[in-house]
């Protein structure tokens, strides 16, 4: 994946804009087809978090597709299957052996088999998923609700971000893909654990056993291969520090549309 021009991510961003009425806004569909309204967006650097809030409640849910609007062919983008020896091990077996390890900032520190998310209450949801490097698709995602997964391990009072490790090293500096979000995210209704693409176990070239599904923002925030879950008070010692892998590298941490 290629770094966007400030251009490139500007023309994006309007264009996603365009489709706000995705996410039931009564007005802003007319805001939006008006001449200043994009003008005023592509004018600001980036789509900030507190511009984001002023217009856009962040209970609102993403749109929702038909079984009729599915895009043939998903892409995968970035790492299609992982290549380090511990992913392909767990692979091999179907990730039977497979954990999700859930600690950091809570109160019960706790492992999750693939059985035991499937256990927990589940929600369905035919989405479009939107790459910033300018391609779109709709697919079906059934997961384990993030929000019940929290309520197993009790966040203590002082986490503020949650922050999901992958098995994939995306580059030959080693550095690990990761993401984070924050509590707002977490509790929305449309934040799950995918285990499932239309109808299939996750196949991995989408993120098998386990990927984030996060439906307000771009595709770079949805952690697939996710091995480990960690809440924290700050982003600012992980990694580059700027809560993700492309954040690290001048991505928006906050990459809402
Ligand atoms: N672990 C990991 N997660 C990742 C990526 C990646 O390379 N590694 N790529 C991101 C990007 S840029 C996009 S658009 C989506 C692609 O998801 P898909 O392969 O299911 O289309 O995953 C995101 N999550
Ligand atoms: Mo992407």
């Amino acid at each position: 994946m290629t770094r966007k021009t400030g251009i490139d991510r500007r023309r994006f961003i309007t264009r996603a804009l365009s489709g706000i009425g995705a996410l039931s806004l009564a007005g802003c569909d007319k805001l939006s087809q008006s001449e200043w309204f994009p003008r005023v967006l592509s004018s600001v650097e980036g789509l900030n978090n507190r511009f984001h809030h002023a217009i856009i409640s962040r209970n609102a849910l993403a749109r929702e597709y038909t079984e009729a609007d599915l895009t043939p062919s998903f892409p995968s983008n970035g790492t299609n299957e992982p290549n380090n020896p511990d992913y392909r091990a767990l692979a091999r077996n179907e990730f039977a052996d497979w954990r999700l390890e859930v600690g950091g900032l809570v109160r019960w520190p706790s492992s999750f088999s693939l059985v035991q998310l499937r256990e927990l209450p589940s929600r369905t949801q035919i989405t479009r998923h939107d790459c910033v490097e300018g391609w779109s698709a709709i697919a079906k995602w059934r997961g384990a609700r993030f929000s019940e997964l929290l309520a197993r391990v009790w966040p203590l009072p002082g986490a503020r971000y949650v922050v999901f490790y992958c098995a994939d090293p995306m580059d030959l500096t080693g550095q690990r893909y990761y993401e984070s979000i924050d509590f707002d995210d977490a509790y929305h209704p449309q934040t799950i654990l995918a285990y499932e693409w239309n109808d299939q176990t996750l196949p991995i070239a989408y993120g098998a056993p386990l990927r984030l599904r996060l439906e307000r923002q771009l595709g770079y925030k949805m952690a697939k291969y996710v091995m480990r879950i960690e809440l924290v008070d700050s982003l600012d010692h992980i990694a580059g520090g700027k809560g993700g892998y492309w954040e690290d590298q001048g991505y928006e941490w906050y990459a809402g549309i």
